[in-house]
C-alpha cells in the first residue's frame, strides 16, 4: 500500500471553470485518485481556489466590486462545477483563508533566514494614465519566445514560457492600453539561482517524468540559467509582506509564491477538519509519500522549478513533488478556448443538459495527455450513443432483463473452459486498465473500460442465452452466472471514470454497500453469491439527439457572437465616424532621412524624418521588422498633426501608418510611391 497526496492546480477564483480546465488539471486527477483508492492506497486529494493576484483584482476592477467579492462568487461556483463533474477532494479550501496567509509569510521569513531572498530596486513598468505600477498582466505584450501577442507580464500563456515584462515586446498597459513607463521600485526577489544546482539534478533523475516537464524545464535552466525573480507586488490584495520596512507597506506576496503554499494549507485544513490535527505532516513531511500535482501546461515552470525552490529553501523536511502530470490544453471545435471571447463549454451549464458521467467520459476520451486535443460536441454525442449506450449500456441492459426474466436471482455456476477463457481476458484488461491509470492514461483508460464491456457482448452473444432457455436450462444459469459476474467486473473497472453509473450499476446486482478496495487481480475471483437477488434494472444512457447536439453548437455561436457561415466572417470594427472626423486627420508623406536606436530604450527607432522642407523626429517600435538600411531613403506616410508625445525618454512628433496582421506577425509601412514629402494623403 503506497501513501499519495495528490493535487489539481488552484483555479483562479476570477471566474467559471470550462470543459477545457477540467480536461487539464481536475478530471484526469480525481480518475487517478479513484483507481489508486480502488487499489487500496491511502491517498487524500487536495484543491482550492487561488484567490490572489492580478487575475482576481483586474476582475474585480472590470466589475467595480472588491476582490473579496469576486472571490466568494467563483469560489461558490467552482466548487458547484467539481460537485457537477462527480469530481471529490477531500478539502477544497481557498487562499484568502487566514491558516493560509500565516503560513506563506512562515515560508517567506524562512527563506530569508537562509539568505534565499535578496532585496532589490528595479525598474519596473508602471502607467502613468492610472497612475500605477504595473505587475504581472496590467502589463500585456508580444511573447518573445513565440511571438504570441497576449502574453502578459509574467507568463506567456501560449508557450508556457516565464516571462519578466521587460522582455515583452510591444508592452501595452492593460488598464489603459496605453504604452507603459519605466519607473523604479524596491522589491524582494527570490534567489532561484541558489537551487539550480539541486533542481538541475532532481529534475535530471525523473526519468518517468513526462517530457513536457523534464526536458522543457532543464532546457529552460540550461539555456539561460536560473536568476533572481520579484516575489512580491505593489497591489493592493494579498498577503502583506511580513516586514517592518517601510518599503513593504502596501506590498504583497506575488501569488505565484503564495498559492502552491495552498496545497499545504488546504491539507492542514482537511487534518483539522477530520479531528487529527497533525496527520498533515504524515503527507507533507514523511518522504514515503508520493506527492503529485495535477496542472495544465502553463503552470509546469511555477511547479517544476519555483515550488521545489521554495520547499527546498525552507531547510525543513518537505517533501518535493514525486510526479507532475502536466497536461496540454483542450480546444473546442477547431479553435482555442477564449474565456473573453466566450468560446468556451461553461462546466455548470453543460452539466444542466448532460448527465456527469457522459461529459466525463467524452472528456477523458479525449484528453489532452501529449498533445492538444479538439473538443467536439459530435464526438461527444458518438461517444454517449456508440460506446456508453450502444456497448455498455446495452450489456448491462440485455443480460439485467434477461436474468429478471430467469427470477431476478444470481445463479449457480459450473464453470466451464471457455467461462474461465472470458474471465481471463477480463482479468488481463483489468490490469491493463490500471497500468494505464497508474500511467496517467485516461484516453487509454476509457477504452480498456469500453473493451471490459465489448468483452461481455462478445460473450452474451457467443453462449445466445435466448437459445439454451430452450435447449440446455442447466448451462443458462451458468452463462448467466457469467454475464452477471461480467457486470460486476465492469462496474469495478468503469468506476474511475464514470462512476454514479457504476454505483448504479453495483446496486442493480444487489450490492448494498459500496464498491471498495480489492486487489485489481482477485476482482475475478470474488464472484457474486449465489441466490443473490438483484434490484431492478434502469436504462444507463439515454441516446443524444442530433438536434441537442445542433442546439449546443448554435449556442456556442450566439454566445460567441460568430456566425461561422462560410465566407462571411464579418470583421470587428472599430465605432463609425463621419468624414468631417475623418477630415480631422493630417496625412503627410514623409522621407526617412535616419535611423537609430536610443540609449533608454533599445527597442524602438528613433527615425529622423524630413516632411517638405520640416524636419523632425518620431520614435517607432518597428525595429523587428525592418533594418535601418531599409528604412533611409524610404517614403512613409505619417500622422502630421497627431500631439507630440514621450516615449522611453524621447520626444516622438507623429505616428507612422502600416499595416499589420492582428498577431502583429507581420508589418509592412504603408508606401506611397514616389510622391514628393509633405504631400498630402486623403
Ligand atoms: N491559479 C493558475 C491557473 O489557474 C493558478 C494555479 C495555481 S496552482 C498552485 O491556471
Ligand atoms: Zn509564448
Amino acid at each position: 500500500m503506497a501513501r499519495y497526496l495528490v493535487t489539481s492546480a488552484l483555479p483562479y477564483a476570477n471566474g467559471p471553470l470550462h470543459v477545457g480546465h477540467l480536461a487539464g488539471a481536475y478530471l484526469p486527477a480525481d480518475i487517478f485518485v479513484r483507481s489508486r483508492r480502488l487499489n487500496g492506497d491511502d491517498v487524500i486529494y487536495i484543491c482550492g481556489t487561488d484567490e490572489h493576484g492580478v487575475p482576481i483584482t483586474i476582475r474585480a476592477e472590470a466589475e467595480n466590486v472588491s476582490p473579496r467579492e469576486i472571490v466568494e462568487r467563483y469560489h461558490i461556483d467552482i466548487k458547484e462545477s467539481f460537485d457537477n463533474f462527480s469530481i471529490v477532494f477531500d478539502n477544497f479550501s481557498g487562499t484568502a483563508r487566514p491558516n493560509h496567509a500565516k503560513l506563506s509569510q512562515e515560508f517567506f521569513l524562512n527563506l530569508l533566514k537562509n539568505d534565499h531572498i535578496m532585496v532589490k530596486e528595479e525598474d519596473q513598468f508602471y502607467d502613468e494614465q492610472s497612475d500605477r505600477f504595473l505587475p504581472d498582466r496590467y502589463v500585456e505584450g508580444t511573447c518573445p519566445k513565440c511571438q504570441d501577442d497576449k502574453a502578459r507580464g509574467d507568463q506567456c500563456d501560449k508557450c508556457g514560457a516565464l516571462l519578466t515584462p521587460f522582455e515583452l515586446i510591444k508592452p501595452r498597459s492593460a488598464l489603459s492600453g496605453s504604452k507603459p513607463i519605466i519607473k523604479s521600485a524596491k522589491h524582494w526577489y527570490l534567489k532561484l539561482q541558489n537551487f539550480e544546482k539541486d533542481l538541475v539534478t532532481w529534475l535530471e533523475a525523473k526519468k518517468d517524468w513526462k517530457d513536457n516537464v523534464t526536458k522543457f524545464m532543464l532546457g529552460w535552466i540550461r539555456t539561460d540559467g536560473l536568476h533572481e525573480r520579484a516575489i512580491t507586488r505593489n497591489i493592493n490584495w494579498g498577503i502583506p509582506v511580513p516586514l517592518d520596512d517601510p518599503e513593504a507597506d502596501g506590498k504583497v506576496l506575488y501569488v505565484w509564491f503564495d498559492a502552491p503554499i495552498g496545497y499545504i494549507s488546504s491539507t492542514i485544513e482537511w487534518a483539522e477538519r477530520v479531528g487529527k490535527p497533525e496527520l498533515w505532516k504524515d503527507y507533507w513531511q514523511n518522504p514515503e509519500t508520493r506527492l503529485i500535482h495535477f496542472i495544465g501546461k502553463d503552470n509546469i515552470p511555477f511547479h517544476a522549478v519555483i515550488w521545489p525552490s521554495l520547499l527546498m529553501g525552507q531547510n525543513s523536511n518537505w517533501i518535493l513533488p514525486y510526479d507532475i502530470p502536466a497536461n496540454e490544453y483542450l480546444n473546442l471545435e477547431g479553435e482555442k478556448i477564449s474565456t473573453s471571447q466566450n468560446w468556451a463549454v461553461w462546466a455548470n451549464e453543460a452539466a444542466k443538459d448532460f448527465p456527469a458521467d457522459t461529459l466525463r467520459y467524452a472528456i477523458a476520451a479525449n484528453a489532452p495527455e501529449s498533445k492538444d486535443a479538439d473538443f467536439t460536441w459530435t464526438f461527444f454525442q458518438s461517444r454517449n450513443n456508440d460506446e456508453l449506450a450502444n456497448i455498455y449500456g446495452n450489456l448491462v441492459n440485455r443480460t439485467m432483463t434477461f436474468v429478471h426474466k430467469e427470477g431476478g436471482i444470481v445463479p449457480e455456476a459450473n464453470y466451464t473452459e471457455r467461462d474461465q477463457k472470458h474471465f481471463k481476458a477480463l482479468s488481463d484488461k483489468l490490469q491493463e486498465l490500471f497500468s494505464a491509470f497508474e500511467n496517467y492514461k485516461v484516453r487509454e483508460a476509457c477504452k480498456l473500460t469500453m473493451d471490459l464491456a465489448r468483452e461481455g457482448n462478445r460473450y452474451f452473444d457467443e453462449m445466445k442465452p435466448w437459445e439454451l432457455r430452450k435447449t440446455d436450462p442447466e448451462r443458462l444459469k451458468t452463462v448467466l452466472n457469467v454475464c452477471l459476474n461480467t457486470l460486476r467486473i465492469l462496474a469495478f473497472g468503469s468506476y474511475c471514470i464514470i462512476p454514479n453509473t457504476s454505483e448504479k450499476l453495483w446496486k442493480m446486482l444487489g450490492q448494498e454497500s459500496k464498491l471498495s478496495a480489492e486487489r485489481v487481480g482477485s476482482v475475478v475471483d470474488n464472484m457474486l453469491a449465489i441466490n443473490q437477488k438483484l434490484n431492478p434494472s434502469e436504462i444507463l444512457f439515454r441516446k443524444i439527439e442530433d438536434s441537442e447536439i445542433q442546439a449546443q453548437i448554435d449556442k456556442l455561436n450566439k454566445q460567441s457572437g460568430r456566425k461561422k457561415m462560410e465566407g462571411q466572417e464579418k470583421l470587428e470594427s472599430k465605432p463609425e465616424i463621419t468624414i468631417e472626423d475623418f477630415q480631422k486627420l493630417d496625412l503627410r508623406v514623409a522621407e526617412v532621412l535616419a535611423v537609430d536606436v536610443p540609449e533608454k530604450a533599445k527597442r524602438l527607432y528613433r527615425l529622423k524624418i524630413k516632411i517638405g522642407d520640416e524636419e523632425r523626429q518620431i520614435m517607432s517600435s518597428i525595429k523587428e521588422y525592418y533594418n535601418p538600411d531599409e528604412l533611409v531613403g524610404k517614403k512613409i506616410v505619417i500622422v502630421y498633426n497627431l500631439k507630440p508625445a514621450t516615449l522611453a525618454g524621447e520626444l516622438s512628433e507623429g505616428m507612422l501608418l502600416a499595416a499589420s496582421t492582428s498577431d502583429k506577425s507581420i508589418l509592412f509601412l504603408v508606401d506611397p510611391g514616389d510622391i514628393p514629402s509633405g504631400a498630402r494623403v486623403n
